[in-house]
């Protein structure tokens, strides 16, 4: 199959003028991030940019996010090089709300998923060092300004019942071990706050707990999210 690397259209696009309040959601795979946005996304003024998983399960038809999993070692670095752009691309994103909601960010790709995997020798150092290498160039030459994080803090094994519930067939070999590391990476970030700079104010929300307790704690937390900016 012939296939086409070379986008011209995008060639002069304008960089954003204005910054806008952003939002983004953090926390573990299986934290409740999509049911927080599907919550947000009903809110007058706000608008949700979910991370773009189905892209990454189809780059000209290659599904990186199923290659990553299947063999780290050869393919996390296609696959974070990848989620990186997608992530700037949202950074970058304008929008006609008045609130931009992002689900996840570059901070958490570069500090959590990308460092989890260089630190439990899924990545080789060589592709850790380029990675970090375009992340520091994106972090000091793009606008990566987030207002406020929204941390949603589950414990590990309420991740794994929710990934084996939803049943995503590439996530299904993720073991508990991968699930803790990633969670003792955000909370060294957002709640020790070890390392690496959060870049604005952390709101917690604990999401150990089932649905209709969720949309409850969401609902109470609403407009300290949402009129921050006023
Ligand atoms: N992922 C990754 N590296 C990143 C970002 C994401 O390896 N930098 C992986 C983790 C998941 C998949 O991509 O297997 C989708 O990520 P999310 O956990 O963000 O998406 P969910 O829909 O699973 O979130 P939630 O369950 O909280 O709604």
């Amino acid at each position: 199959r012939e296939r086409n690397y070379d986008n011209v259209q995008t060639a002069s696009r304008p960089k954003p003028s204005k910054k806008k309040y952003t939002v983004a959601v953090e926390g573990n795979i299986g934290c409740g991030k999509s049911t927080f946005l599907n919550y947000f996304k009903k809110a007058h003024n706000v608008e949700v940019f979910p991370e773009p998983v189905d892209k990454w399960k189809d780059v000209h038809g290659f599904n990186t996010l199923e290659k990553m999993y299947n063999d780290a070692q050869r393919w996390s670095l296609a696959f974070q090089s990848f989620v990186q752009l997608t992530m700037v691309d949202i950074h970058s994103k304008e929008s006609e709300h008045g609130i931009k909601l992002i689900e996840r960010s570059l901070y958490s790709a570069r500090y959590c998923f990308v460092e989890n995997l260089y630190r439990s020798n899924l990545m080789p150092e060589v592709d850790y060092a380029v990675l970090s290498e375009f992340y520091n160039w994106i972090q000091e030459n793009q606008d990566m300004h987030v207002d406020l994080i929204v941390y949603l803090q589950a414990t590990p094994k309420t991740c794994q019942d929710r990934i084996r519930a939803r049943n995503r067939h590439e996530e299904q070999s993720v073991p508990i071990e991968y699930l803790q590391s990633l969670h003792d990476l955000h909370e060294d970030w957002l709640i020790h706050q070890k390392k690496f700079k959060v870049p604005c104010p952390v709101l917690v929300i604990n999401t150990d707990c089932d649905l209709q307790e969720m949309y409850k704690r969401f609902d109470k937390q609403k407009d300290s999210i949402l009129l921050r900016n006023k």
